[in-house]
């Protein structure tokens, strides 16, 4: 007879998760790294009581906001590679939907976090509760649906045993390389609290591996083919490589074969800064190195990328009518993007296999020369924009010049939204894989200080330092008081632009008035001059503002000997951002208008729209 436990099905939960462990340099260790639960009436007797029960073995957060939880725990995945991750519980209704961003923000990036968001009476006796949202033509309809979309797998457990499967299921899918992404399982809060037998089989303690399929031989045959055919080839490193930690095979393939590299937001760091084949960013944000070349390169190998709009420029920076992509990509649905010859793989599998096969071909050297001259031009106008300088109001380049040289390549740089992410995927000098850290999937305003949080949790031993503009920050800032009742120093620096500076340059660009973005041009009473050094203090942290450019590099030597989260805030200039290197953007600007500047803006527009691709 199977031997079996009496659990709620809240306990029989905890413990799964508590049960389940992953390898990591051959050390075994939890797999979930921990659970961030704000409590209410939807799971503080349930789930709360049984993550009470497993303490030790799982331990609980708790964080001032829902959303901020799971940006933390989100951060914490992808600091991992991966390989780790949380889950977020919340109460229903509000707490519940304060979730959902933050899941499609997961969904986008492909990162892996559990939500157990609580539900309604699956027994409906008491309907309405508290927080109930009441449908009048769908009485299986709760706010939770809205998770629907951005979850990777849902499921909404009204019996105790419906958890044995949905466990399954979700591990399936969050230790998946190509599924990989938000799990949504909602826990009616009835049944949380209902018992059942469970078999004690399934509260053994499992391993997961991060699994790794290897090429199709066909598909590996053609890609081989192409890029032996090419004369001007380019690999685009996108996230995947990162997540694959797959930067050794691809540094041997690209060195063997003098291919250039380019990297998205996601990807950047695959290949540290220095190294002479990195041409950096790619896209809207890009160096001049790696767009040059996009414009050029006859096959395209994109390895772990999704290909947004932002890494291809809106499709119109790939100019070479003739040109083949390769798409290496655990994913099938990302690897056929745009006609691409699909090469489903993990990424360290895929390079390795491309290395082998291409048996010591190169691309010619003329277009490896090309590459590394690129690249000193480039380097040389990033010099200039981040160089010192006495400005009252620097700017970001500026900022993220001093960043760089007080804290060095070899800390965790992390950002999220705002003129920074642009800035910093041109001009930030990435170190070791991981060492740069963008969430540029969803560049979701307020991801950044408990992004930060998550990350420091994944790798205590690194120093994190968050930049986030004056907007982000106002935006999503209470988990500051986490990290300092953590004791899990995150450095944060301000730019305090007095407003949402690059939207406001956006409006410009698009012929909009100066209207609704810089405080100074919303509607006001009065102008506000918010301290944000005092607010920080008034969270924990250790604060200050500085008046200048050498002011903050002396502040950030500091910093590094502080233990406790420290907000260096610094004045900034809203109007200016590097303008080297760059490409087009597809920001649809209105056909009519009452603005010259617009009509004149809409011919601009329509002009460049015919650089755009179409099914190509
Ligand atoms: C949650 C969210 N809301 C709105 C946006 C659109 N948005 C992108 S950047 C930005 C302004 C950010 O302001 P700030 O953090 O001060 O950075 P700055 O643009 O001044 O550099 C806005 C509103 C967003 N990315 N995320
Ligand atoms: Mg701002």
């Amino acid at each position: 007879m199977t031997k079996t436990i009496r659990l709620t099905m809240a306990q029989a939960l905890t413990r799964f998760l508590a049960s389940q462990m992953t390898e990591i340099d051959g050390k075994k260790m939890p797999i979930f790294g921990g659970v961030w639960a704000i409590f209410g009436h939807g799971n503080v007797a349930g789930v709360g009581e049984a993550l009470y029960q497993v303490r030790d073995e799982l331990p609980t957060f708790r964080a001032h906001n829902e959303q901020a939880m799971a940006h933390a725990a989100i951060a914490y995945a992808k600091a991992n590679f991966r390989r780790r991750f949380m889950a977020t519980t919340s109460s229903i209704g509000p707490g519940a939907l304060n979730m959902v961003t933050a899941a499609a923000l997961a969904h986008v990036n492909r990162l892996p976090v559990l939500f157990l968001p609580g539900d309604v009476f699956a027994n409906r006796i008491p309907d309405p509760v508290l927080q109930q949202a009441e449908d009048f033509s769908d009485g299986t309809a709760t706010v939770n649906d809205c998770f629907k979309p951005v979850s990777r797998y849902f499921d909404r457990i009204t019996r105790p045993e419906q958890i044995i499967p949905a466990l399954n299921r979700a591990m399936q899918v969050l230790t998946d390389p190509a599924e990989c992404g938000p799990v949504t399982l909602a826990l009616c809060q009835d049944v949380q609290a209902e018992a059942y037998d469970y078999p004690e089989s399934f509260f053994a303690e499992r391993v997961w591996n991060q699994r790794r399929p290897r090429p199709d031989r066909r598909e590996l045959a053609a890609a081989v083919a192409a890029l032996k055919a090419a004369r001007k080839p380019l690999v685009i490193a996108g996230g995947g490589v990162l997540y694959s930690q797959a930067s050794d095979e691809l540094a041997k393939l690209v060195q063997g074969a003098g291919i250039p590299v380019c990297e998205t937001q996601g990807g950047k760091s695959s290949l540290p800064d220095d190294h002479p084949l990195n041409m950096a960013a790619v896209g809207v944000t890009g160096t001049s190195a790696a767009n040059r070349l996009a414009e050029e390169a006859d096959v395209v190998l994109a390895v772990g990328t999704r290909l947004q709009d932002f890494t291809t420029g809106s499709w119109a920076l790939f100019k070479n009518s003739g040109k083949t992509i390769i798409g290496l990509n655990v994913q099938p649905f990302d690897a056929g993007k745009h006609q691409a010859l699909p090469l489903v793989a993990d990424a360290a599998e895929g390079l390795a296999e491309l290395d082998a096969a291409l048996n010591g071909w190169k691309a010619p050297a003329a277009w490896t020369d090309n590459a590394a001259r690129g690249k000193k031009d480039w380097q040389a106008n990033a010099d200039k924009v981040t160089a010192s300088t006495n400005a009252a109001y620097p700017s970001d380049a500026q900022v993220i010049g001093a960043v760089q040289r007080a804290m060095g390549s070899g800390v965790i740089l992390l950002h999220a939204a705002g003129g920074l992410p642009g800035e910093l995927h041109k001009l930030w000098q990435a170190g070791a894989p991981g060492s740069y850290h963008a969430e540029y999937g969803f560049s979701t305003m307020g991801y950044e200080i408990a992004g930060g949080l998550g990350a420091k949790m994944a790798k205590p031993d690194e120093e994190v330092v968050v930049m986030i503009g004056d907007g982000s920050y106002l935006m999503l800032n209470s988990e500051i008081a986490t990290s300092v009742m953590l004791g899990l120093k995150l450095t944060i620096v301000l730019l305090d632009n007095r407003g949402y500076g690059c939207i406001n340059r956006l409006q410009m660009a698009t012929g909009g008035a100066n209207f609704n973005n810089l405080l100074k041009d919303a509607r006001h009473e009065i102008l506000p001059d918010i301290d944000f050094a005092a607010h920080a203090v008034s969270l924990g942290a250790i604060a200050e503002k500085v008046s200048s450019v050498a002011g903050l590099e002396t502040a950030l030597a500091q910093a590094k000997k502080n233990t406790r989260t420290t907000v260096l805030v610094i004045d900034t200039d809203p109007l200016v951002s590097t303008e080297a290197g760059g490409s087009w953007w597809d920001v649809a600007v209105p056909e009519v208008s009452t603005r010259p500047q617009v009509n004149a803006a809409r011919r601009a527009y329509d002009e460049k729209r015919q650089m755009q691709k179409i099914g190509d």
